[in-house]
Protein backbone atom coordinates (compact mmCIF):
# COMPACT_ATOMS: atom_id res chain seq x y z
CA UNK A 1 0.00 0.00 0.00
CA UNK A 2 2.87 2.16 0.93
CA UNK A 3 4.65 1.68 -2.08
CA UNK A 4 1.60 1.98 -4.56
CA UNK A 5 1.13 5.35 -2.39
CA UNK A 6 4.69 6.77 -2.95
CA UNK A 7 4.48 5.45 -6.75
CA UNK A 8 1.60 8.02 -7.04
CA UNK A 9 2.86 10.80 -5.40
CA UNK A 10 6.07 10.47 -7.71
CA UNK A 11 3.49 9.80 -10.56
CA UNK A 12 1.42 13.07 -9.72
CA UNK A 13 4.58 14.97 -9.00
CA UNK A 14 6.23 14.28 -12.31
CA UNK A 15 3.37 14.89 -14.30
CA UNK A 16 2.61 18.48 -12.85
CA UNK A 17 5.95 19.44 -13.40
CA UNK A 18 5.96 17.71 -16.60
CA UNK A 19 2.53 19.91 -17.51
CA UNK A 20 4.82 22.63 -16.32
CA UNK A 21 8.02 22.18 -18.10
CA UNK A 22 6.71 20.64 -21.05
CA UNK A 23 7.24 22.91 -24.53
CA UNK A 24 4.43 24.21 -25.94
CA UNK A 25 4.26 21.75 -28.98
CA UNK A 26 5.32 18.83 -26.69
CA UNK A 27 6.37 16.34 -29.58
CA UNK A 28 5.19 12.49 -30.07
CA UNK A 29 9.14 11.23 -28.37
CA UNK A 30 8.70 12.82 -25.51
CA UNK A 31 5.54 12.47 -24.78
CA UNK A 32 5.61 8.16 -25.27
CA UNK A 33 9.16 8.32 -23.38
CA UNK A 34 7.18 10.13 -20.49
CA UNK A 35 4.28 7.87 -20.64
CA UNK A 36 6.89 4.92 -20.53
CA UNK A 37 8.92 5.91 -17.64
CA UNK A 38 5.47 6.91 -15.46
CA UNK A 39 4.09 3.46 -16.69
CA UNK A 40 1.05 5.21 -18.13
CA UNK A 41 0.31 3.48 -20.53
CA UNK A 42 -3.56 2.53 -21.82
CA UNK A 43 -3.57 -0.04 -18.83
CA UNK A 44 -2.98 2.56 -16.57
CA UNK A 45 -5.50 4.85 -18.13
CA UNK A 46 -7.71 1.68 -17.94
CA UNK A 47 -7.16 0.49 -14.32
CA UNK A 48 -7.66 4.66 -13.10
CA UNK A 49 -10.94 5.07 -15.43
CA UNK A 50 -12.37 1.58 -15.21
CA UNK A 51 -15.40 1.15 -17.76
CA UNK A 52 -13.78 4.61 -19.49
CA UNK A 53 -12.70 3.83 -23.46
CA UNK A 54 -9.34 5.30 -23.61
CA UNK A 55 -7.09 6.05 -26.93
CA UNK A 56 -3.93 6.17 -27.56
CA UNK A 57 -3.66 6.56 -30.61
CA UNK A 58 -1.53 8.88 -33.07
CA UNK A 59 -4.57 9.66 -35.07
CA UNK A 60 -6.82 10.47 -32.35
CA UNK A 61 -4.57 12.44 -30.30
CA UNK A 62 -4.20 14.63 -33.49
CA UNK A 63 -7.93 14.59 -34.53
CA UNK A 64 -9.64 15.48 -30.78
CA UNK A 65 -6.54 17.43 -29.99
CA UNK A 66 -7.70 19.96 -32.67
CA UNK A 67 -10.51 22.24 -33.42
CA UNK A 68 -11.59 24.28 -36.92
CA UNK A 69 -9.82 26.92 -35.82
CA UNK A 70 -6.08 25.04 -35.99
CA UNK A 71 -4.39 27.90 -34.07
CA UNK A 72 -2.03 25.01 -32.22
CA UNK A 73 -0.24 22.10 -33.11
CA UNK A 74 -2.45 19.39 -30.87
CA UNK A 75 -0.60 17.25 -28.58
CA UNK A 76 -2.61 15.58 -25.99
CA UNK A 77 -2.03 12.42 -23.59
CA UNK A 78 -5.02 11.02 -24.14
CA UNK A 79 -8.41 11.34 -25.59
CA UNK A 80 -10.92 9.46 -22.98
CA UNK A 81 -14.98 8.94 -23.86
CA UNK A 82 -16.85 8.50 -21.23
CA UNK A 83 -20.69 7.24 -21.62
CA UNK A 84 -22.46 8.75 -18.75
CA UNK A 85 -22.29 11.49 -15.94
CA UNK A 86 -20.80 9.50 -13.55
CA UNK A 87 -18.06 8.08 -15.80
CA UNK A 88 -17.38 11.93 -16.42
CA UNK A 89 -16.79 12.58 -12.89
CA UNK A 90 -14.73 9.90 -12.62
CA UNK A 91 -12.62 11.26 -14.59
CA UNK A 92 -12.42 14.15 -13.08
CA UNK A 93 -12.05 12.83 -9.57
CA UNK A 94 -8.84 11.09 -11.38
CA UNK A 95 -7.35 14.10 -13.34
CA UNK A 96 -7.37 16.30 -9.73
CA UNK A 97 -5.70 13.17 -7.92
CA UNK A 98 -2.70 13.10 -10.48
CA UNK A 99 -2.97 17.42 -11.49
CA UNK A 100 -3.93 16.60 -15.21
CA UNK A 101 -5.38 19.03 -17.29
CA UNK A 102 -9.04 18.40 -18.85
CA UNK A 103 -10.08 19.59 -22.14
CA UNK A 104 -13.79 19.13 -22.56
CA UNK A 105 -14.27 18.02 -26.12
CA UNK A 106 -17.36 18.28 -28.41
CA UNK A 107 -18.17 18.36 -32.36
CA UNK A 108 -15.00 20.62 -32.17
CA UNK A 109 -15.84 23.42 -34.87
CA UNK A 110 -15.41 26.13 -32.91
CA UNK A 111 -13.34 29.11 -33.97
CA UNK A 112 -11.37 30.41 -31.46
CA UNK A 113 -9.49 27.58 -29.74
CA UNK A 114 -11.48 26.72 -26.88
CA UNK A 115 -11.35 23.16 -27.53
CA UNK A 116 -7.47 22.74 -28.34
CA UNK A 117 -5.25 20.37 -26.56
CA UNK A 118 -1.73 21.12 -27.25
CA UNK A 119 0.02 21.18 -23.94
CA UNK A 120 -0.39 17.30 -22.82
CA UNK A 121 -4.24 17.50 -21.48
CA UNK A 122 -6.58 14.84 -21.50
CA UNK A 123 -9.05 15.60 -23.92
CA UNK A 124 -13.12 14.47 -22.45
CA UNK A 125 -15.02 13.47 -25.63
CA UNK A 126 -18.71 13.88 -25.35
CA UNK A 127 -19.17 12.36 -28.41
CA UNK A 128 -20.21 8.72 -26.88
CA UNK A 129 -23.08 10.54 -25.01
CA UNK A 130 -25.59 10.29 -27.39
CA UNK A 131 -28.61 9.39 -25.96
CA UNK A 132 -31.98 11.87 -26.56
CA UNK A 133 -35.44 11.03 -24.47
CA UNK A 134 -38.56 10.96 -26.36
CA UNK A 135 -39.73 15.00 -26.52
CA UNK A 136 -42.29 15.91 -24.01
CA UNK A 137 -45.08 17.60 -25.49
CA UNK A 138 -46.54 18.73 -22.58
CA UNK A 139 -43.73 21.01 -21.84
CA UNK A 140 -42.02 21.35 -25.21
CA UNK A 141 -39.03 20.16 -24.40
CA UNK A 142 -36.61 17.49 -25.29
CA UNK A 143 -33.62 15.90 -22.98
CA UNK A 144 -30.64 15.03 -24.54
CA UNK A 145 -26.95 14.23 -23.72
CA UNK A 146 -24.11 16.79 -24.00
CA UNK A 147 -22.46 14.82 -27.34
CA UNK A 148 -26.23 14.84 -29.04
CA UNK A 149 -25.15 16.77 -32.64
CA UNK A 150 -27.35 19.90 -33.38
CA UNK A 151 -28.60 18.23 -35.94
CA UNK A 152 -30.18 16.00 -34.81
CA UNK A 153 -32.02 17.54 -32.43
CA UNK A 154 -33.41 19.73 -34.93
CA UNK A 155 -34.61 16.53 -36.70
CA UNK A 156 -36.10 14.99 -33.38
CA UNK A 157 -38.01 18.53 -32.92
CA UNK A 158 -39.64 18.56 -36.59
CA UNK A 159 -40.19 14.94 -36.56
CA UNK A 160 -42.75 15.46 -32.93
CA UNK A 161 -44.23 18.89 -35.23
CA UNK A 162 -41.90 21.38 -33.33
CA UNK A 163 -38.85 23.49 -33.72
CA UNK A 164 -35.18 23.87 -32.23
CA UNK A 165 -34.33 27.39 -32.37
CA UNK A 166 -30.49 27.88 -33.20
CA UNK A 167 -29.15 26.92 -36.71
CA UNK A 168 -25.53 27.40 -37.69
CA UNK A 169 -23.61 25.84 -40.86
CA UNK A 170 -21.85 23.91 -38.35
CA UNK A 171 -25.01 21.74 -37.26
CA UNK A 172 -24.34 18.63 -38.87
CA UNK A 173 -21.20 18.32 -36.79
CA UNK A 174 -21.52 20.49 -33.72
CA UNK A 175 -22.47 19.03 -30.45
CA UNK A 176 -25.11 19.98 -28.07
CA UNK A 177 -22.80 19.98 -24.62
CA UNK A 178 -20.19 22.46 -26.87
CA UNK A 179 -23.31 24.47 -28.03
CA UNK A 180 -23.98 25.38 -24.37
CA UNK A 181 -20.55 25.54 -23.28
CA UNK A 182 -20.07 28.28 -26.16
CA UNK A 183 -23.51 29.97 -25.69
CA UNK A 184 -23.44 29.45 -29.33
CA UNK A 185 -25.91 32.01 -31.29
CA UNK A 186 -25.80 31.35 -35.48
CA UNK A 187 -28.91 32.62 -38.06
CA UNK A 188 -32.13 32.93 -36.04
CA UNK A 189 -31.23 34.77 -33.21
CA UNK A 190 -33.26 37.58 -33.71
CA UNK A 191 -36.11 35.14 -33.50
CA UNK A 192 -35.66 32.75 -31.11
CA UNK A 193 -32.39 33.64 -29.09
CA UNK A 194 -28.89 32.32 -28.14
CA UNK A 195 -28.40 29.06 -27.23
CA UNK A 196 -28.91 30.20 -23.55
CA UNK A 197 -32.66 30.94 -24.12
CA UNK A 198 -33.45 27.24 -25.31
CA UNK A 199 -31.66 25.52 -22.56
CA UNK A 200 -34.50 24.71 -19.26
CA UNK A 201 -32.42 22.48 -17.19
CA UNK A 202 -28.42 21.09 -17.62
CA UNK A 203 -26.31 18.60 -16.08
CA UNK A 204 -22.74 19.20 -15.55
CA UNK A 205 -19.55 17.57 -13.37
CA UNK A 206 -17.83 20.57 -12.06
CA UNK A 207 -14.10 20.91 -11.49
CA UNK A 208 -14.45 19.44 -8.19
CA UNK A 209 -16.51 16.50 -9.41
CA UNK A 210 -19.72 17.23 -7.86
CA UNK A 211 -22.71 16.16 -10.24
CA UNK A 212 -24.99 19.37 -10.53
CA UNK A 213 -29.16 19.00 -11.91
CA UNK A 214 -29.90 22.44 -12.33
CA UNK A 215 -33.39 24.08 -13.15
CA UNK A 216 -35.02 20.44 -13.57
CA UNK A 217 -36.85 21.94 -16.62
CA UNK A 218 -38.54 24.55 -15.14
CA UNK A 219 -40.30 27.97 -16.93
CA UNK A 220 -40.32 29.60 -13.65
CA UNK A 221 -38.13 29.16 -10.78
CA UNK A 222 -37.17 32.79 -8.41
CA UNK A 223 -34.53 30.92 -6.09
CA UNK A 224 -31.75 32.77 -5.91
CA UNK A 225 -28.87 32.71 -7.81
CA UNK A 226 -29.22 30.86 -11.79
CA UNK A 227 -25.97 28.61 -11.78
CA UNK A 228 -27.27 27.27 -14.83
CA UNK A 229 -26.98 30.52 -16.74
CA UNK A 230 -23.07 30.91 -14.95
CA UNK A 231 -21.69 27.48 -16.71
CA UNK A 232 -23.54 28.73 -20.25
CA UNK A 233 -20.56 30.38 -21.95
CA UNK A 234 -18.37 29.13 -19.77
CA UNK A 235 -16.23 27.57 -22.35
CA UNK A 236 -15.53 24.32 -19.75
CA UNK A 237 -13.47 26.07 -17.75
CA UNK A 238 -15.49 25.51 -14.49
CA UNK A 239 -17.69 22.05 -15.60
CA UNK A 240 -18.05 19.61 -18.22
CA UNK A 241 -21.73 19.98 -19.29
CA UNK A 242 -23.45 16.35 -19.55
CA UNK A 243 -27.19 17.09 -20.32
CA UNK A 244 -30.01 19.28 -20.97
CA UNK A 245 -33.57 19.95 -21.22
CA UNK A 246 -33.87 21.95 -24.32
CA UNK A 247 -36.84 24.13 -25.24
CA UNK A 248 -38.54 23.77 -28.76
CA UNK A 249 -40.91 25.98 -30.35
CA UNK A 250 -43.63 25.77 -32.16
CA UNK A 251 -42.87 24.62 -36.05
CA UNK A 252 -42.91 27.56 -38.03
CA UNK A 253 -43.92 26.40 -41.21
CA UNK A 254 -42.85 27.47 -44.34
CA UNK A 255 -40.51 30.20 -44.97
CA UNK A 256 -39.78 32.60 -47.52
CA UNK A 257 -36.44 34.17 -48.31
CA UNK A 258 -35.65 37.66 -50.01
CA UNK A 259 -32.08 37.94 -51.26
CA UNK A 260 -31.37 42.18 -51.87
CA UNK A 261 -29.14 43.96 -53.45
CA UNK A 262 -27.63 47.01 -51.40
CA UNK A 263 -25.49 50.08 -53.09
CA UNK A 264 -24.01 51.20 -49.31
CA UNK A 265 -23.82 49.44 -45.75
CA UNK A 266 -25.92 52.90 -44.17
CA UNK A 267 -28.65 51.26 -45.95
CA UNK A 268 -28.51 48.30 -43.67
CA UNK A 269 -29.72 49.18 -40.55
CA UNK A 270 -33.11 51.00 -41.99
CA UNK A 271 -33.66 48.00 -44.29
CA UNK A 272 -33.52 45.71 -41.15
CA UNK A 273 -36.18 48.33 -39.18
CA UNK A 274 -38.59 48.10 -42.51
CA UNK A 275 -38.54 44.84 -42.91
CA UNK A 276 -38.87 44.39 -38.92
CA UNK A 277 -42.21 46.28 -39.06
CA UNK A 278 -43.53 44.49 -42.41
CA UNK A 279 -42.68 40.84 -42.18
CA UNK A 280 -42.85 38.14 -39.11
CA UNK A 281 -38.52 38.20 -39.54
CA UNK A 282 -36.29 35.10 -38.32
CA UNK A 283 -33.00 36.08 -39.87
CA UNK A 284 -31.68 38.95 -41.50
CA UNK A 285 -28.06 38.17 -42.95
CA UNK A 286 -25.43 40.62 -44.58
CA UNK A 287 -22.19 39.35 -46.76
CA UNK A 288 -20.18 41.78 -49.20
CA UNK A 289 -19.71 40.90 -53.18
CA UNK A 290 -16.22 39.77 -52.53
CA UNK A 291 -18.22 36.62 -50.33
CA UNK A 292 -20.52 35.89 -53.38
CA UNK A 293 -17.56 35.32 -55.05
CA UNK A 294 -15.70 32.97 -53.08
CA UNK A 295 -18.57 30.94 -52.76
CA UNK A 296 -19.79 30.74 -56.51
CA UNK A 297 -15.54 29.36 -56.55
CA UNK A 298 -15.86 26.54 -54.15
CA UNK A 299 -19.64 25.46 -54.58
CA UNK A 300 -19.77 25.86 -58.48
CA UNK A 301 -22.78 28.13 -58.16
CA UNK A 302 -24.13 30.86 -60.40
CA UNK A 303 -24.44 34.47 -58.71
CA UNK A 304 -27.72 35.21 -57.02
CA UNK A 305 -28.02 38.20 -59.10
CA UNK A 306 -27.40 39.35 -62.92
CA UNK A 307 -25.49 42.28 -61.91
CA UNK A 308 -23.08 42.49 -58.86
CA UNK A 309 -24.00 44.36 -55.98
CA UNK A 310 -21.75 45.84 -53.22
CA UNK A 311 -23.56 44.49 -50.27
CA UNK A 312 -26.37 41.49 -49.99
CA UNK A 313 -28.94 41.21 -47.38
CA UNK A 314 -30.50 37.68 -46.67
CA UNK A 315 -33.62 37.58 -45.14
CA UNK A 316 -35.91 35.17 -44.11
CA UNK A 317 -39.40 35.48 -42.98
CA UNK A 318 -42.53 33.48 -42.34
CA UNK A 319 -43.99 32.52 -45.30
CA UNK A 320 -46.16 35.68 -46.63
CA UNK A 321 -48.75 35.79 -49.94
CA UNK A 322 -46.49 36.66 -53.28
CA UNK A 323 -47.96 39.85 -53.76
CA UNK A 324 -46.83 40.89 -50.16
CA UNK A 325 -43.80 40.08 -50.52
CA UNK A 326 -43.45 42.04 -53.88
CA UNK A 327 -45.33 44.93 -52.10
CA UNK A 328 -42.50 44.68 -49.36
CA UNK A 329 -39.82 45.06 -52.09
CA UNK A 330 -41.31 47.96 -54.25
CA UNK A 331 -41.64 49.91 -51.00
CA UNK A 332 -37.57 49.48 -49.94
CA UNK A 333 -36.69 50.18 -53.59
CA UNK A 334 -38.88 53.43 -53.49
CA UNK A 335 -37.09 54.24 -50.67
CA UNK A 336 -33.53 53.83 -52.03
CA UNK A 337 -32.75 51.14 -49.77
CA UNK A 338 -32.23 48.20 -52.25
CA UNK A 339 -31.22 48.21 -56.05
CA UNK A 340 -32.12 44.64 -56.46
CA UNK A 341 -33.70 41.34 -54.85
CA UNK A 342 -35.29 37.97 -55.81
CA UNK A 343 -38.37 36.40 -53.35
CA UNK A 344 -38.31 32.57 -53.01
CA UNK A 345 -40.63 30.70 -55.53
CA UNK A 346 -40.71 27.29 -53.48
CA UNK A 347 -38.71 26.02 -50.07
CA UNK A 348 -36.13 24.42 -52.41
CA UNK A 349 -35.49 27.89 -53.79
CA UNK A 350 -35.79 29.66 -50.60
CA UNK A 351 -32.68 27.10 -49.28
CA UNK A 352 -30.85 27.56 -52.49
CA UNK A 353 -30.49 31.29 -51.65
CA UNK A 354 -29.31 30.34 -48.42
CA UNK A 355 -26.43 28.73 -49.38
CA UNK A 356 -24.92 31.98 -50.88
CA UNK A 357 -24.87 33.02 -46.93
CA UNK A 358 -24.17 29.68 -45.19
CA UNK A 359 -21.29 28.39 -47.27
CA UNK A 360 -19.05 31.45 -46.76
CA UNK A 361 -17.23 30.53 -44.41
CA UNK A 362 -16.43 27.02 -45.60
CA UNK A 363 -15.16 28.44 -48.96
CA UNK A 364 -12.52 30.30 -47.54
CA UNK A 365 -11.26 27.60 -44.72
CA UNK A 366 -8.73 27.03 -46.87
CA UNK A 367 -7.32 30.53 -46.92
CA UNK A 368 -6.63 30.43 -43.36
CA UNK A 369 -8.34 33.81 -42.95
CA UNK A 370 -7.88 36.15 -39.62
CA UNK A 371 -11.17 35.80 -38.04
CA UNK A 372 -13.17 38.87 -35.77
CA UNK A 373 -16.72 37.52 -34.72
CA UNK A 374 -17.96 41.30 -32.76
CA UNK A 375 -20.93 42.80 -31.81
CA UNK A 376 -22.86 45.72 -30.54
CA UNK A 377 -25.93 47.12 -30.19
CA UNK A 378 -28.19 47.10 -33.60
CA UNK A 379 -28.29 50.77 -33.17
CA UNK A 380 -24.24 51.68 -33.59
CA UNK A 381 -23.82 48.80 -36.39
CA UNK A 382 -23.93 51.81 -38.90
CA UNK A 383 -20.93 53.44 -36.78
CA UNK A 384 -19.25 50.46 -35.94
CA UNK A 385 -19.35 49.68 -39.95
CA UNK A 386 -17.97 53.69 -40.64
CA UNK A 387 -15.32 53.01 -37.97
CA UNK A 388 -14.32 49.73 -39.11
CA UNK A 389 -14.13 50.93 -42.97
CA UNK A 390 -11.80 53.38 -41.73
CA UNK A 391 -9.34 51.04 -40.00
CA UNK A 392 -9.88 48.74 -43.43
CA UNK A 393 -8.30 50.97 -45.70
CA UNK A 394 -5.39 52.55 -43.60
CA UNK A 395 -4.07 49.46 -41.63
CA UNK A 396 -5.26 46.55 -44.89
CA UNK A 397 -4.99 48.49 -47.77
CA UNK A 398 -3.51 45.52 -49.60
CA UNK A 399 -5.73 42.88 -47.89
CA UNK A 400 -8.81 41.17 -49.04
CA UNK A 401 -11.31 41.84 -46.25
CA UNK A 402 -14.70 39.53 -46.28
CA UNK A 403 -18.01 41.21 -43.69
CA UNK A 404 -20.68 38.96 -43.55
CA UNK A 405 -22.48 38.09 -40.40
CA UNK A 406 -26.12 38.41 -38.19
CA UNK A 407 -27.19 42.66 -38.71
CA UNK A 408 -30.05 41.31 -37.05
CA UNK A 409 -27.97 40.45 -33.49
CA UNK A 410 -25.65 43.35 -34.16
CA UNK A 411 -22.82 40.78 -34.99
CA UNK A 412 -20.57 40.85 -37.87
CA UNK A 413 -17.65 38.57 -38.86
CA UNK A 414 -14.85 40.23 -40.42
CA UNK A 415 -12.39 38.00 -42.53
CA UNK A 416 -9.01 39.27 -43.63
CA UNK A 417 -7.57 37.31 -46.13
CA UNK A 418 -3.44 36.43 -46.50
CA UNK A 419 -1.93 38.22 -49.36
CA UNK A 420 0.39 35.92 -51.05
CA UNK A 421 3.49 37.62 -50.31
CA UNK A 422 3.38 37.57 -47.11
CA UNK A 423 4.45 35.23 -44.39
CA UNK A 424 2.24 33.34 -42.21
CA UNK A 425 4.06 34.74 -39.02
CA UNK A 426 3.94 38.45 -40.27
CA UNK A 427 0.56 38.06 -40.70
CA UNK A 428 -0.21 36.91 -37.92
CA UNK A 429 1.21 39.59 -36.02
CA UNK A 430 -0.05 42.46 -38.49
CA UNK A 431 -3.73 41.20 -37.70
CA UNK A 432 -2.93 41.46 -33.84
CA UNK A 433 -1.90 44.61 -34.29
CA UNK A 434 -4.73 45.78 -35.63
CA UNK A 435 -6.86 43.86 -33.13
CA UNK A 436 -5.67 47.02 -31.03
CA UNK A 437 -7.88 49.39 -32.69
CA UNK A 438 -10.42 47.65 -33.81
CA UNK A 439 -11.28 46.43 -30.16
CA UNK A 440 -10.40 49.56 -29.14
CA UNK A 441 -13.50 51.01 -31.53
CA UNK A 442 -15.52 47.94 -30.06
CA UNK A 443 -14.68 49.03 -26.47
CA UNK A 444 -15.53 52.52 -26.99
CA UNK A 445 -18.93 51.70 -28.63
CA UNK A 446 -19.59 49.43 -25.53
CA UNK A 447 -19.51 46.19 -28.28
CA UNK A 448 -18.15 42.53 -27.30
CA UNK A 449 -14.97 40.94 -28.77
CA UNK A 450 -16.66 37.68 -29.12
CA UNK A 451 -20.17 37.76 -29.94
CA UNK A 452 -20.99 33.84 -30.66
CA UNK A 453 -17.40 32.24 -31.22
CA UNK A 454 -16.02 32.47 -27.82
CA UNK A 455 -12.86 33.83 -26.45
CA UNK A 456 -10.70 30.27 -26.02
CA UNK A 457 -7.40 30.65 -26.69
CA UNK A 458 -7.24 32.61 -29.61
CA UNK A 459 -9.27 35.94 -28.20
CA UNK A 460 -8.20 35.38 -24.76
CA UNK A 461 -5.58 38.27 -24.64
CA UNK A 462 -7.83 40.99 -25.50
CA UNK A 463 -11.03 39.91 -23.01
CA UNK A 464 -10.31 43.03 -21.24
CA UNK A 465 -11.92 45.39 -23.56
CA UNK A 466 -15.11 43.63 -23.08
CA UNK A 467 -15.18 42.97 -19.57
CA UNK A 468 -13.89 44.86 -16.79
CA UNK A 469 -11.15 44.33 -13.97
CA UNK A 470 -13.40 43.61 -11.49
CA UNK A 471 -15.58 41.57 -14.01
CA UNK A 472 -12.68 39.44 -14.89
CA UNK A 473 -11.32 39.25 -10.96
CA UNK A 474 -14.73 37.93 -10.34
CA UNK A 475 -14.86 35.35 -13.06
CA UNK A 476 -11.01 34.10 -11.49
CA UNK A 477 -13.07 33.86 -8.43
CA UNK A 478 -15.61 31.87 -9.34
CA UNK A 479 -13.29 29.89 -11.58
CA UNK A 480 -11.30 28.97 -8.28
CA UNK A 481 -14.91 27.43 -6.48
CA UNK A 482 -15.62 25.28 -8.67
CA UNK A 483 -11.87 24.42 -10.38
CA UNK A 484 -9.89 24.74 -7.02
CA UNK A 485 -7.41 22.58 -8.85
CA UNK A 486 -7.02 24.71 -12.30
CA UNK A 487 -7.48 21.54 -13.96
CA UNK A 488 -10.63 22.58 -16.24
CA UNK A 489 -9.56 24.13 -19.82
CA UNK A 490 -6.45 25.72 -18.29
CA UNK A 491 -5.24 28.86 -20.25
CA UNK A 492 -8.61 29.09 -21.98
CA UNK A 493 -11.11 32.37 -21.85
CA UNK A 494 -9.05 33.51 -18.38
CA UNK A 495 -5.16 33.66 -18.91
CA UNK A 496 -3.80 30.85 -16.67
C1 LIG B 1 -21.14 32.29 -39.65
O1 LIG B 1 -21.94 33.15 -39.25
C2 LIG B 1 -20.30 31.60 -38.62
O2 LIG B 1 -21.08 31.93 -40.83
C3 LIG B 1 -18.82 31.56 -39.03
O3 LIG B 1 -20.44 32.17 -37.37
C4 LIG B 1 -18.21 32.92 -39.12
O4 LIG B 1 -16.40 32.10 -40.39
C5 LIG B 1 -16.76 32.97 -39.65
O5 LIG B 1 -16.06 33.94 -39.34
ZN1 LIG C 1 -21.96 33.73 -37.32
Amino acid sequence: MIICGYAVVIINEALAEWLRITPIHANEEYRMAFLKKNSMDKSWFEQHLRGVTVSLDTDDLQNYGTDWSKVRDPAPTAVLFPQHAEQVQQIVVCARKYGLALVPSGGRTGLSGGAIAADGELVLSLERMRALEPVCQADATIRVQAGVVTATVQQQAAAAGLFYGVDFAAAGSSQIGGNIATNAGGIRVLRYGLTRDQILGLEAVTGTGELLQLNHGLIKNATGYDLRHLLIGSEGTLAVITAATLKLWPHPGERQVLLLALDSHQALVPLFIAARQALALSAFEFFTHNCVRHVCAHAGLAPPLQQAAKLYVLLECDAIADDHAAEFFEQVFDQGLVSDGVISQSQQHAQQLWQYRERISESIADLRPYKNDIAVRIAAVPQLLQQLDELVRRYYPDFEVLWYGHIGDGNIHMNVLRPESMQAADFKRQCEQVNEQVFACIQQLGGSISAEHGVGLLKQPWLHYSRSGTEIELMRQIKSLLDPDGIMNPGKLLSS
